[in-house]
């Protein structure tokens, strides 16, 4: 049969696709990747000066790496066709066995490749710290994050407000996150702001980020955590400091108060969770929630009571905590 007549029915360009060898089909999602302009590629795109830290060391560590790689793939092909069984103009050597020159180079240059990445990683591992804070002209503004099933709850203590599944922060200004979670350990991440940080029940992770760009970025759960994981996403805005007084301004006017009574309700599972705005949030509703495993800690008590509970040995056991 024509491949031509074949292929004919799907358009206007079937007879290109049917002239296209299998180099050129194996290219064409390349050339499309190309094209695209990594649009879509978030890391590769950041907002923020975390991200863009970070893009720079992925870039770096995978240019040095590509310094060994290309080298071998580039060789390997050389060598083949080189001393290929046909090419009587190579020099046979059947006894050769050791080359000072290519140990030399084998070794010394994979060497300081490594050593120059031990020192960058070194340095940025402590440089680009998710609990360190950012230093900038603003004051850092606190958000506190709870991962709940299957929602993001953010409550902002400087303002006493909450939402839920809304991240709305101004520019150039840190970000303080504390995070915890309600149930299964979730994973925060904004692509276009810099580094994920795990939410955990039972304990409290920190992260910094900072937008240095107005937008809306998206925000999502990077570890599985069930079924309304496809959907635990939230949208981050980063706006000016003008309307995001004005947007803190909209949020005390919401009717909504999150009590102990609305959290209960809130942390039941649910998947699509609506934007929910909260214009008063109970003081130490985030620790609560940290502490809500330790039955010992009944919230309200003073840290030295607290701290006496947690010494203390437990009822029934037999162990004795010193
Ligand atoms: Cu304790």
């Amino acid at each position: 049969m024509n491949p031509i007549a074949t292929a004919a029915p799907t358009g206007g360009d079937g007879d290109r696709h049917a002239r296209s060898g299998p180099a050129s089909r194996l290219l064409s999602p390349l050339a499309l990747l190309a094209l695209s302009g990594c649009g879509d590629l978030e890391l590769l795109n950041p907002k923020g000066a975390i991200g863009d830290q970070e893009r720079t060391l992925i870039l770096l560590a995978l240019g040095l790496m590509l310094l060994v790689v290309i080298p071998v793939m580039v060789l390997t092909l050389v060598f083949a066709w080189r001393y290929r069984e046909g090419n009587t103009r190579a020099t046979y050597a059947p006894k050769w066995a050791h080359s000072n020159a290519i140990e030399v180079v084998v070794w010394s240059i994979p060497c300081v490749i490594i050593l120059f990445l031990a020192v960058l990683i070194w340095r940025t591992t402590h440089e680009l710290d998710p609990y360190r804070p950012l230093e900038a002209k603003a004051q850092p503004v606190n958000v506190e994050v709870v991962a709940l099933n299957w929602k993001w709850l953010f409550i902002y203590p400087d303002y006493g407000i909450a939402t839920v599944n809304r991240l709305e922060i101004p520019v150039d200004t840190p970000i303080a996150f504390k995070l915890t979670a309600q149930s299964m350990m979730n994973s925060f991440f904004i692509p276009e702001l810099g580094s994920q940080i795990y939410a955990m029940a039972g304990m409290q992770t920190q992260l910094h980020l900072i937008a240095n760009t107005p937008g809306t970025y998206a925000g999502r759960s990077s570890a599985y955590s069930g079924e309304g994981f496809s959907d635990m996403h939230f949208d981050t805005v980063a706006v000016d400091r003008a309307s995001f007084d004005a947007w803190v301004a909209e949020v005390k006017a919401a009717p909504a108060v999150l009590d102990g009574a609305a959290y209960d309700a809130l942390a039941k599972p649910s998947i699509k969770h609506a934007v929910t705005l909260y214009h008063a949030v109970d003081a130490g509703l985030f620790g609560d929630i940290v502490h809500q495993f330790m039955p010992a800690m009944a919230p309200g008590l003073a840290f030295n009571d607290q701290l006496a509970l947690c010494t203390a040995p437990r009822a029934g056991s037999t162990r004795s905590v010193r």
